[in-house]
């Protein structure tokens, strides 16, 4: 525990709790909020309550208090987790993580910040130029993440409506050289709401508005008022000056503001009609767009009004009814939207990866990961985009269970050490529902999208029943027609590990198909603006050379998820464990309720009673002997004991830390940090006095 904390601020570690129930748990939560301690460990996990305040604890001088500390040494902070991860990594070699979790508002992408700017303080020392400039990268590459991937929701005025993972790649002497980001599943909103439309209609300058044709009144466009009340975030230049110091182009940059205005006059875009015939009412936009994306305004009026369709051998075109083409047009504005994203953090990586790295001269390039991905989210109305967050935050608690439940009681068992078992739940059964070949959610959906056009959200949810209904943790109105809980007849519910969430299937299809007109992507393909035809490149293909249908959204998600857990796996994870404290954005408020329900669901009590049966530190015995043993007369230069188990035990006898340890077949096994730190104590003491002993010799004063 970190001691020198008083204990009138609460128990620093919930390890440390005289008894471990949800009670004791919360209420030592609640007083360190109320105390200004927003931190907690569970041994190495962060505990963080959302201030709703400015703290001073994140400068100059509290970075130095933690650089190079031990995490038990200083009062808990997300600082102490980036030193650990931080030095896991450059001492033992290891790629790390740094997963961060919590509900929408609770604090991830503050806490992600904090992280990056931690380790960006902290390396370096040598002030290499090459070293600064990808740190800068690094951090102005958050930036303009940030305006073009968050949104003003109920929930935060700052939503991330994107999941993203960052790796940071270092050198052998621990200095960042690179960096790579994956973005997940942006939502399709259309980004009318995203902060940087904002930014670009309250903060360019006029003559730029003009060249876009845009006025500078935000309630001039319909797709800014689906976003609610406006309000400016950050600085158009400091976005777009962001974006030239990672290296974007003057072309590409103001190709990204071309396809935001875009977005903003296809939102005014109306259709009407004459008889049997769509046409397009604001006609003076379509040239607009022409000019927007460098292209004949014909061809903007064809591909909003009229798309090709292969019949046999004859290719013609058909036109839109007027709901079509809204369909149409809106379809157009979110895949355009997503898509801008998506290259932007495909220029971003391009130029961040680490290039020119040897690792024959230079030694392994080892990597820190940040995952800062939205948390369980229930609403009063859960669509697709719930679900899918919902069944990535399953795949993240699988990880957490496979890596710190099953791993440890496993290992305990393996190496015969007596061990309390846990029960914990294991909520494998849940991802296996969702993802699963042939008849997990996913698979279902995938089917019912293969016939387009022919089966709907109902029959995709009769599909359902029919494979599920025996499934423990699926039920729906249809199959539990009692159950008061389930309101409506297109919902189906499932049991997260997290509790319960009905989702209405209503959007799903839609939402998993690729909806995008390839009439549309032929239009951007054909632009003769470079950067955007770059963007498109599928749209190369005519309507008789489609023929395979593209992945859907679910398949994309689910390999992606797939894939990140692959990859977090592979790493020595560090959590950090966000709380809102209440809903009304409120420094003062801690609503009992409401954070006891996260506490549930993100598995805290568990991770306590877990930690507090095992063992902080674990070393194979020639590895422990190897580090600690000239601490000992009877294990330095070389101990004579029958086996190296013997040896580690007269060691420890000898420092008195036998009641604080277990042996196992081939590890010892240490309980409390405090131990581990006192033992590198020791060594660093006995190498400071072998080094000094040793040159003596050398200079022959001995
Ligand atoms: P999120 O990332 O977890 O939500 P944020 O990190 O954006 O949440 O935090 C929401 C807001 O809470 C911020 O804009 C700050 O006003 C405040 N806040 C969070 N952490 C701190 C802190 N350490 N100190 C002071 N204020 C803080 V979402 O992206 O919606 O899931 O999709
Ligand atoms: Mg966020």
């Amino acid at each position: 525990m970190a001691e020198h904390e008083s204990l009138e601020f609460g128990k620093a570690d919930f390890v440390l709790l005289d008894n471990v129930s949800l009670e004791e748990f919360m209420a030592n939560l609640k007083l360190r909020f109320e105390k200004g301690r927003i931190y907690t460990y569970i041994g190495e996990v962060v505990v963080s309550v959302n201030p709703y305040r400015a703290m001073n604890i994140y400068g100059r001088d509290t970075i130095e208090q933690y650089k190079g500390r031990e995490l038990y040494e200083r009062p808990p902070h997300l600082f102490a987790i980036a030193d650990a991860a931080y030095k896991a990594m450059k001492r033992r070699n290891k790629d790390t993580c740094i997963v961060i979790s919590g509900e929408s508002g609770a604090g991830k992408t503050e806490a992600s910040k904090y992280i990056m700017q931690y380790i960006a303080a902290i390396t370096n020392p040598s002030q290499r130029a090459e070293v600064e400039r990808v740190k800068n990268m690094l951090l102005k590459s958050n930036c303009v993440l940030e305006a073009f991937g968050n949104a003003k929701t109920n929930r935060n005025d700052n939503s991330s409506r994107f999941g993203k993972y960052m790796d940071i790649n270092f050198d052998f002497k621990g200095d960042p050289i690179g960096g790579h980001i994956n973005n997940y599943l942006l939502e399709k909103v259309g980004g009318g709401v995203f902060k940087c439309i904002f930014q670009l209609v309250k903060g360019a300058p006029d003559a730029q508005l003009r060249s876009l044709h845009i006025q500078r009144d935000p309630t001039a466009y319909t797709y800014i008022k689906v976003g609610g009340q406006i309000k400016v975030f950050a600085d158009f230049k400091a976005v777009t000056d962001a974006m030239k110091v990672i290296g974007f182009t003057t072309e590409e940059i103001q190709t990204v503001y071309k396809i935001l205005a875009t977005i903003l006059h296809l939102g005014n875009l109306k259709f009407g009609s004459d008889g049997d015939v769509t046409l397009i009412e604001n006609s003076k936009l379509v040239s607009v767009l022409g000019d927007l994306l460098s292209t004949k305004d014909e061809n903007v009026e064809k591909a909003l009004l009229y798309r090709t369709v292969a019949t046999g051998r004859d290719v013609i075109d058909k036109q839109h009814t007027h709901q079509e083409a809204s369909y149409g047009r809106d379809a157009l504005a979110k895949a355009i939207y997503e898509r801008l994203f998506c290259w932007i953090v495909g220029r971003i990586n391009d130029i961040i990866e680490v290039k020119n790295y040897d690792a024959r001269v230079h030694g392994k390039n080892t990597v820190i990961g940040v995952l800062d991905i939205y948390g369980f989210e229930i609403f009063q109305n859960n669509s697709f985009e719930q679900f899918c967050i919902n069944y990535c935050n399953e795949k993240l608690q699988q990880l957490f269970i496979q890596l710190v439940l099953k791993q440890e009681q496993e290992e305990y068992e393996r190496e015969g050490i007596p061990w309390k078992h846990i029960d914990y739940f294991n909520n494998q059964i849940i991802v296996d529902l969702v993802e699963q070949q042939h008849k997990g959610i996913f698979a279902v959906l995938d089917e019912a999208c293969m016939n387009v056009g022919k089966v709907t959200d109902e029959m995709f949810l009769q599909a359902l029943n029919g494979k599920l209904a025996k499934h423990a943790h699926y039920t729906s109105r249809k199959l539990s027609p009692t159950d008061k809980n389930l309101e409506f007849d297109r919902d189906f519910r499932i049991r997260h590990y997290a509790g319960n969430v009905a989702y209405s299937v209503v959007g799903f299809i839609d939402k998993n198909k690729d909806t995008l007109f390839q009439d549309f992507k032929r239009l951007l393909y054909n632009s003769s603006n470079p950067v955007l035809k770059a963007m498109w490149p599928e749209g190369k293909l005519s309507i008789t050379e489609v023929t395979k249908r593209p992945l859907t959204a679910a398949t994309l998600f689910k390999n992606s998820m797939i894939s990140l857990v692959e990859n977090l796996a592979r790493k020595e994870p560090y959590y950090v464990r966000c709380i809102k404290p209440n809903d009304v954005k409120s420094p003062l408020l801690f609503e009992h309720e409401r954070c006891k329900h996260q506490v549930e669901y993100l598995g805290l009590l568990e991770n306590v009673r877990v930690r507090r049966a095992g063992f902080a530190n674990r070393q194979l015995y020639p590895r422990f002997l190897q580090r600690y043993k000239m601490i000992s007369e009877f294990t330095w230069p070389n101990h004579d004991l029958p086996s190296d188990k013997e040896a580690v035990k007269r060691l420890l006898q000898g420092c008195g830390f036998e009641h604080d340890v277990a042996y196992g077949k081939t590890k010892v096994f240490i309980r409390t940090p405090r131990t581990i730190f006192s033992l590198e104590e020791q060594r660093a003491e006995m190498v400071k006095r072998i080094v000094l002993f040793l040159q003596k010799v050398w200079r022959g004063t001995l």
